[in-house]
């Protein structure tokens, strides 16, 4: 009974954009105590009549390309402007070190002060997909305390990238500027995911090179297949020690936005991250269901034995456990 109104009063509080109620509401999602986990859905249910107004972008990038500069020059802007911004993180090393890196309150000291502005870094998980499921079910969360942006921050390594890039409306990647192999490292990981190219720290010395990689962007982008909309990705000259750029930035992310809702885009395609969430769910949690059971724990060995030493047929293997 206690709990129940724990649970109204943190639903409440959430609702009224109560700073300590979103952040104890975050930390109950986090929470992996097995009581935590039925409350924490029960919050979220009653939550997501209020949620999806907000706009959801991913800010990806390698470690040193300039992402909490960039994050905290364009919220400050963004502040400034009367937004409510969340800044959220999904770090893949938190998964092993058990700590949080990412989304530096130390480096955006200036946004962590702001009133409009909630910061929380990467939760730490036993795996991607459990930091990506916190960080999806914080952002709901911050969608009902109000927040009318939510910013998504990543490390550019693989798999925490089309983690984030499947969670947000537009995905923005930061590149270095570059030239020779460097650029064709930069092409091929961007190509896929990017609806925009930062390339970042376009100033001084490197804003020459920084003019060549937004060229080679751009007509790389020329042979990537149309995204919903009918949105041709864009790239585009960003400084964030200069604060130049930022406006062109913010024209194309709120065009990229309006192209989405002009169709039924944006619709089709938080359904379509939602039903693939679903599947992630589903695996994640049946995996987890082998790892907690300790009977089937040692099935599961027995078949690992089996199959690796090819005595056992791997689906005959997977369809005994299963069933
Ligand atoms: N020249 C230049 N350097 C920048 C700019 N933004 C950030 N930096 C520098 O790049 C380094 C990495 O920045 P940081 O924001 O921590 O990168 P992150 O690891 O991607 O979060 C720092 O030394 C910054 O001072 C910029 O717009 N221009
Ligand atoms: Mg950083």
């Amino acid at each position: 009974v206690a709990r129940r109104l724990d649970l109204d009063q943190l639903e409440a509080g959430i609702r009224a954009a109560d700073r300590a109620a979103l952040a104890r509401g975050i930390t109950l999602v986090e929470s992996a105590r097995p009581g935590d986990l039925d409350l924490a859905q029960e919050l979220i249910e009653r939550l997501l009549p209020a949620t999806g107004q907000a706009r959801r972008v991913g800010i990806s990038g390698p470690p040193g390309v300039g992402k909490s500069s960039f994050i905290e020059a364009l919220g400050k802007r963004l502040v400034a402007a009367g937004h409510r911004l969340a800044v959220l993180a999904i770090d893949p090393s938190s998964t092993v070190s058990g700590g949080s890196i990412l989304g530096d309150k130390a480096r955006m000291t200036d946004l962590a002060r702001e009133e409009a502005a909630f910061i929380r870094p990467s939760p730490s998980a036993t795996s991607l997909g459990g930091v990506a499921r916190r960080t999806r079910e914080a952002s709901l969360l911050c969608e009902a305390a109000g927040y009318d942006t939510i910013l998504i921050e990543t490390v550019g390594v693989g798999q925490s990238e089309v983690a984030v890039a499947d969670m947000v409306d537009s995905f923005c990647v930061l590149a270095q500027p570059a030239s020779g192999d460097e650029l064709q490292g930069i092409k091929r990981g961007i190509l896929e995911l990017a609806d925009l190219v930062v390339v970042h720290k376009a100033d001084g010395d490197l804003l020459s090179r920084a003019r060549i990689t937004a060229q080679e962007m751009i007509s790389a982008f020329r042979y990537a297949r149309p995204r919903p909309g009918g949105w041709r990705p864009r790239a585009l000259l960003v400084s964030s020690l200069k604060g130049e750029g930022f406006e062109d930035f913010l024209r194309a992310l709120d065009e990229h936005r309006a192209g989405l809702m002009t169709d039924g885009s944006l619709d089709e395609l938080r359904r379509e991250q939602r039903r693939r969430w679903l599947w992630t769910e589903i695996r994640e949690l049946l995996a987890e269901r082998f790892s907690a059971d300790p009977v089937l724990r040692e099935r599961l060995a027995e078949a690992e034995e089996a199959v690796s030493a090819g005595t056992r047929s791997v689906t005959a293997a997977a369809r005994a456990l299963l069933a």
